[in-house]
């Protein structure tokens, strides 16, 4: 990489989400939310797939009879709530100029249906703009990282319902009017893409509560509101703060073809043209026709109602936004072939990749794909707002963490958004996931670590929750401090 690749004002940060970073789960008056509700599995590396990620109305009583937090450990995260300014004192050590982070809805409106938002709630977020600011850093702010209040998702079937665009507005409008002054970036649904593979988080849905459905076709019946929610929350922010920009943020599994082999090409370019279906109904502002060709194969029906059809295509978004962390690879014989997982999602493996702690294959050469890819789609800016490696750390005995492979992980992913950015991509900026160690989406461990602040705490919610710099924590400020000159070769 040569040197001045990045531009004046890159957004260098790291990214987080209230739910797994936050903790306070029952305090400041928040009601629980969806993810109070997923349990850590002790032998969860064990489970199949299915027995990782499902939940039943069983599970949720339970856990909602439960005060347990070691059980639910997204009900502690790594305690933000109480070590804020510990935490943004580190980040802007590491001279962040950017921040990502989620407002919990069920901190703001318990149930999500309360007609006025709960004060404690509301002062707890704008005390860490207000630090933010202090420390000149930007937030990015999610409106909805999995975090919808539990009730929603009990009594109106979650995204099911229609009313819940409504009341999701109405949390939005309290969050423009309060933080508008501080946040120019905002990001409506994290993941959209991942309504399928965990339908619970993303949507509120729990298939048992939908007896004689189709529940492929009640989750893009949700899908249709949040995308309409998400153009309406874009229309808002427009009328409110015309300079704000709003971002769509899918999970880009860029796939290749396993060989030559055209019928391998044609499956991949249909799989890739499925994980843009998100961002082209948020960015182009309506949905592909061969989204409406599966659903008279299927026989699916998705109800919209007038007017739908315009909100979509007058509100896109201004930017695209992505988690980026594995490839897959599209065979259509993927019989006796070693497989490989990531992400929730599962494939056949590349040959030519290596695989993280947990199986997931690294590929920074994909990350100039994808962004050209998405470009050239959509010719709109990029931003990169989850990246990382998960692993294993060990604290040596004078307390240092030297985690040479994340720095390695991080070193080929920054020199692929250079390349793209050479092969002319406007990149916004990157927010690397998990800047500081947090409790894992999909598995719940604190054993995955992501960051470049260690945190004090193990899967079953021992330790102290100190926060300690790894080796990763000065590289990463190098590398904003030069604004990625360190990384360019002599
Ligand atoms: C993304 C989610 C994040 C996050 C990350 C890493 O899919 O948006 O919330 O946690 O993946 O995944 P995990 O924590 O499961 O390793």
């Amino acid at each position: 990489m040569k040197k001045n690749v990045f531009p004046e004002g890159f957004l260098w940060g790291g990214a987080t989400a209230a739910n797994q970073f936050e903790g306070g789960w029952n305090e400041g008056g928040k009601g629980l939310s969806v993810p109070d509700c997923t349990s850590y599995k002790s032998n969860v590396m064990k489970l199949s797939y299915k027995d990782q990620h499902s939940i039943s109305s069983k599970d949720i009583e339970e856990a909602m009879a439960s005060t347990d937090v070691n059980k639910y450990p997204k009900r502690h995260g790594v305690e933000f709530y109480h070590h804020y300014i510990e935490d943004l004192d580190l980040f802007a050590e590491m001279g962040f100029k950017v921040l990502r982070l989620s407002i919990q809805w069920p901190r703001i409106f318990p149930k999500g249906i309360e007609e006025e938002p709960n004060e404690e709630g509301l002062q707890f977020y704008e005390n860490v703009f207000k630090a933010m600011k202090e420390r000149n850093i930007e937030p990015l702010v999610t409106l909805h990282h999995y975090e919808m209040p539990l009730y929603l998702a009990l009594e109106y079937g979650g995204w099911y319902k229609r009313e819940v665009i409504d009341l999701f507005l109405r949390f939005v409008k309290v969050c423009y009017e309060r933080y508008g002054k501080y946040v120019k970036y905002w990001l409506t649904f994290n993941e959209i893409d991942s309504a399928f593979r965990h339908p619970f988080t993303t949507m509120g849905m729990v298939e048992d509560r939908f007896p004689g459905k189709n529940f492929e076709e009640v989750v893009y019946q949700g899908l249709h509101h949040q995308f309409v929610a998400s153009a309406l929350a874009t229309k808002m922010l427009k009328e409110m703060y015309p300079e704000s920009l709003m971002g769509c943020m899918i999970t880009k599994t860029l796939s290749y073809p396993e060989n030559c082999d055209p019928q391998n090409v044609l499956l991949c370019e249909k799989e890739n043209r499925k994980n843009h279906f998100y961002s082209d109904v948020q960015s182009r502002g309506e949905y592909p026709s061969h989204i409406f060709k599966e659903w008279e194969r299927k026989g699916i029906h998705v109800q919209f109602e007038r007017g739908d059809e315009e909100i979509l295509k007058a509100y896109p978004v201004d930017f695209i936004s992505f988690s980026y962390y594995n490839t897959r690879v599209s065979s259509y014989d993927p019989s006796n072939k070693e497989m490989v997982s990531g992400n929730l999602t599962s494939g056949v493996k590349n040959p030519y990749l290596k695989t993280s702690d947990w199986g997931w294959q690294v590929d920074p050469t994909g990350l100039e794909i994808s962004l050209i890819q998405l470009y050239d789609r959509y010719q709109k800016p990029c931003f990169i707002v989850e990246n990382g490696l998960g692993a294993y750390d060990k604290v040596e005995e004078d307390g240092s963490i030297i985690d040479d492979y994340r720095i390695a992980y991080f070193e080929g992913h920054i020199k692929a958004i250079g390349a793209a950015i050479e092969e002319g991509v406007p990149v916004m900026g990157y927010t690397p996931w998990g800047c500081i160690d947090m409790v894992s989406m999909s598995t719940s461990q604190m054993s995955k670590r992501y960051g470049f602040i260690y945190v004090d705490l193990d899967d079953e919610g021992n330790g102290t929750y100190a926060r300690s710099r790894k080796k990763s924590f000065w590289w990463y400020q190098k590398v904003i401090e030069t604004n990625g000159d360190s990384l360019a070769d002599e």
